[in-house]
C-alpha cells in the first residue's frame, strides 16, 4: 500500500492520468471502476462527488480533473523533470487551461452536436468551434513540444487531447500534429501506461453491466 492511489477506468480520461503516473516514476496504486454503480458508490462519492474518473489521493488529498492530476503531479515529483521552467511557465499554463476549458468545451458540444450561433459565441467561452480548432491545431507547428523544446506535462494533457482529437477524426491531422503525437506515444512511460490500461480493459467498458448483475 502506497501514499499514492490512483482511480481509473481503463477506458476514460484516466488514461492521461496513467500516462502522467507512469512518467513521474511514483508507486501507486490502483483502484479500477466500472462505470455505473461503482463509480456512483457512496465510498468512490466522497472522493469525487462527480462521481467520475480519474481521481488520485495522495497523502490524504484528493486531486480530479486530469489537467490538475497532471499538474499537481508535475509539482510533487520534480525529479521527474515535468513541471515549467520559469521560462516555460508562459505556454505551460496558457495551453492547460486551453485544452480543459476551451477546447474539452468546444470538442464535447461539437461531438454531441450543439452548435454555437454567432449570435452566442461573445457569450461561450470558446467561442466557436472553429476559431478554437484553428488556435490548438497550430500550437506545434513551430516547436517540438508546449512549451518549446523540453517535454513537460503540458505534453501528456493537451498532447493527449490533441491525439484523441485526430484519432476521432476532430483535429486533422497535419505533418506537424503528426510528429508530435508520434513523439509522445513513442515514449516508455506512455507504452507502458497503455499497456498496464488495455490488459485491464475487458468488462470496463461504457456498455458493460454492472458486476453484480
Ligand atoms: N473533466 C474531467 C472529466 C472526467 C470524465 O468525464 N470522466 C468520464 C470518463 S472519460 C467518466 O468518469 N464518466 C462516468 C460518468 O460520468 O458516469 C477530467 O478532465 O478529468
Amino acid at each position: 500500500m502506497t501514499d499514492l492511489t490512483f482511480y481509473t477506468n481503463p477506458m476514460s480520461r484516466g488514461r492521461i492520468a496513467r500516462w502522467m503516473l507512469e512518467e513521474t516514476g511514483a508507486d501507486y496504486d490502483t483502484v479500477l471502476l466500472r462505470y455505473g454503480p461503482e463509480m456512483q458508490s457512496d465510498d468512490y462519492k466522497a472522493i469525487n462527488p462527480m462521481m467520475k474518473v480519474p481521481a488520485i489521493v495522495h497523502k490524504g488529498k484528493t486531486v480530479t480533473e486530469c489537467g490538475a492530476i497532471c499538474t499537481y503531479l508535475a509539482e510533487a515529483f520534480p525529479d521527474a523533470q515535468l513541471a515549467p521552467l520559469p521560462e516555460e511557465r508562459a505556454d505551460y499554463y496558457r495551453w492547460m487551461f486551453f485544452a480543459a476549458g476551451p477546447w474539452e468545451q468546444a470538442s464535447t458540444n461539437k461531438a454531441m452536436g450543439f452548435e454555437v450561433t454567432s449570435e452566442h459565441s461573445g457569450m461561450a467561452g470558446y467561442g466557436d468551434f472553429d476559431r478554437t480548432l484553428a488556435t490548438l491545431a497550430t500550437v506545434v507547428d513551430d516547436r517540438p513540444y508546449i512549451c518549446g523544446e523540453r517535454f513537460t506535462a503540458a505534453d501528456i494533457y493537451v498532447g493527449s487531447q490533441i491525439a484523441w482529437g485526430v484519432q476521432f477524426g476532430t483535429i486533422p491531422e497535419t505533418p506537424a500534429l503528426k510528429d508530435y503525437i508520434a513523439r509522445g506515444m513513442a515514449r516508455p512511460a506512455f507504452q507502458r501506461a497503455a499497456e498496464k490500461d488495455n490488459a485491464e480493459m475487458d468488462g470496463y467498458g461504457p456498455e458493460t453491466p454492472p458486476a453484480n448483475t
